[in-house]
């Protein structure tokens, strides 16, 4: 059996381009992290995922790797890498990489070699006839090769190939790399989409859909990921991993995170992330679906919880809008919602992911024009909308809402000039909020969001019941409230959440031996029979 060693960890996401610049080139970087390791300390968390970092010419910012073995010139050298690993270390926080190894750039010395060497050739999944389906940011998922005559899969960019899972060669390959990693004192990996590395034997049209059903979570993705853990990861039971599952079910997360498997630690899925999207369409809008949202959270606490699988609890991250500008309130009830959200994804079972800003209640983007724009599918999906007919003004609207740039603006440090991220013009602009929005400020105000989220930790790592309580939904049919208790044989802790701007009626009976913990509001009292706009409240009970 595994050791769940990693309960009461807690990990903080950093999107390297976009969290500190050291040099002034307008791009983060290694030594830019390190000067913000202890703020990092200062919160509480005990991991650091960095998103992808290797050497890549960045289409996808850095979702394109060109060299597995070399870091990313912009982010500095395998020194400077090495350091932050030394650094964070003396502080008791581990670096987890990201590994992209569905696909890589078709800049990777295997792919062009794959244009001549029949070896090389079998690295990745040519086919003399493309079938139907789509690529994730959009058109065709093949690419036409003139020099061999043949179609090339890419489920993401035309950029990035897919490889071939099912050469032992490929396979041997990525394991190498996980073991170099390790070996210089990476801590953890997170893994890229990788419930999609296994793909079928017969390559068929999709006759009713675009082609995710034949390659999502197909069987043999156990069988690679036990290979994979066997011969690299599994070797050190210190190494924390954590799988992407991208259009997945709970069936499939069990068998990929349980605790008597031998596969990972925990998974993301994203179901509860789809709430706001009209027609399962990220771009069709509609209003986030509370009753929808609040029964994916209870049907994968309590299914992962059944089965004894182990899951990974988020709002945000690199590909994502920000989460109080989506189902909080950026504007009146900031502060309020950015900490109830908080609240109530970090005292579920699981271990909670803080995406770099999420912890000052940083907002989407607000970008009004398309020059402002970065990121590969929001320009790529700027065209397929204006093509369906879309007017300039509506297709602004849906990458407003809900383009990955809006989780990809520059970390707000301070209100100085770009937002204390840099002396230069930023990669992508900041946003003008910094003014208001920033850790400087909120490190001076006791009552800030990130106090709140300091304070979330400690209680993670103070409470047993936090890291291990069993998990209880209340409130199921209540339109507004999201509701849930952890306990054991002994204690109880119970989290309420308004989701909504106007005050609720609670019928809750608070009892003589339970006490609140937490809350969102400066007088927070129990015999207050209603909760306020976006209130929280966290209470225990002790039996001694
Ligand atoms: O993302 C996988 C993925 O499918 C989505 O999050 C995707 O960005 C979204 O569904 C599109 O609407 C991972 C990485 O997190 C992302 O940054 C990469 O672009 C992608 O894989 C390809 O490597
Ligand atoms: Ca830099």
């Amino acid at each position: 059996m595994k050791r769940l060693y990693f309960k009461d960890k807690v990990v903080y996401q950093i999107y390297p381009k976009s969290f500190c610049d050291s040099n002034q080139d307008g791009i983060g970087d290694f030594h830019g992290i390190i000067s913000k390791l202890d703020y990092l300390q200062f919160l509480g968390i005990d991991y650091i995922w960095l998103n992808a970092c290797f050497d890549s010419p960045q289409k996808d910012n850095g979702y394109d790797v060109r060299d597995y073995y070399k870091m990313d010139a912009d982010y500095g050298t395998m020194e400077d890498f090495q350091e932050l690993c030394s650094e964070a270390k003396k502080r008791n926080i581990g670096i987890m990489l990201d590994m992209v190894f569905n696909h890589t750039s078709t800049q990777h010395s295997w792919f062009k070699q794959a244009l001549t060497d029949k070896e090389y050739e079998d690295f990745y999944i040519f086919k003399d006839k493309p079938t139907n389906w789509q690529s994730k940011f959009g058109g065709s998922a093949w690419k036409y090769v003139p020099e061999l005559n043949k179609y090339y899969l890419h489920l993401f960019d035309e950029t990035q190939a897919d490889l071939n899972w099912e050469n032992s060669k490929v396979r041997h390959e990525l394991i190498k790399i996980v073991k170099h990693w390790m070996q210089i004192g990476v801590e953890g990996f997170r893994f890229d989409v990788v419930n999609l590395i296994g793909k079928p034997e017969i390559f068929m049209d999709d006759e009713c859909g675009d082609g995710r059903r034949m390659y999502t979570d197909q069987p043999i993705v156990h069988t690679y990921l036990q290979e994979l853990n066997k011969q690299s990861f599994g070797q050190s039971d210190k190494t924390i991993t954590v799988g992407e599952m991208s259009s997945t079910t709970l069936k499939q997360c069990v068998k990929y995170a349980c605790e008597e498997g031998n596969e990972l630690d925990m998974v993301f899925n994203f179901h509860h992330l789809k709430v706001d999207y009209k027609n399962n369409d990220k771009w069709q809008l509609k209003p986030f679906n509370f009753m929808q949202l609040k029964k994916l959270l209870h049907d994968w606490q309590v299914g992962m919880q059944t089965h004894h699988a182990w899951m990974a609890l988020f709002w945000s991250n690199h590909d994502q809008p920000r989460v109080v500008s989506r189902f909080g309130n950026d504007q009146e009830y900031h502060k309020q919602s950015a900490k109830m959200l908080a609240a109530c994804i970090h005292l579920m079972r699981g271990t909670p992911f803080i995406y770099q800003g999420e912890e000052i209640g940083m907002t989407n983007a607000n970008l009004t024009e398309i020059s402002q724009y970065r990121d590969v599918e929001s320009l790529n999906y700027y065209e397929i909308l204006k093509q369906q007919g879309l007017s300039e003004d509506e297709v602004l609207l849906r990458l407003s809402k809900r383009s990955r740039d809006n989780g990809r603006t520059v970390m707000q440090w301070n209100h100085s000039m770009y937002a204390g991220f840099s002396e230069v013009n930023p990669w992508i602009e900041a946003n003008p909020n910094y003014h208001e929005i920033n850790v400087e400020a909120q490190l001076h105000d006791q009552d800030s969001i990130l106090h709140f989220y300091r304070k979330l930790i400690q209680l993670r790592k103070q409470y047993k019941l936090i890291q291990d309580g069993t998990f209880e939904m209340l409130y199921l049919e209540h339109p507004q409230i999201l509701g849930y208790r952890r306990f054991d044989n002994l204690n109880e802790v119970t989290v309420l959440c308004n989701f909504y701007d106007s005050d609720i009626k609670l019928d809750y009976q608070f009892s003589d031996n339970e006490s609140i913990i937490l809350s969102n509001y400066v007088e927070a009292n129990n015999t207050n029979k209603e909760l306020r706009p976006y209130e929280v409240i966290v209470s225990i009970k002790t039996s001694v």
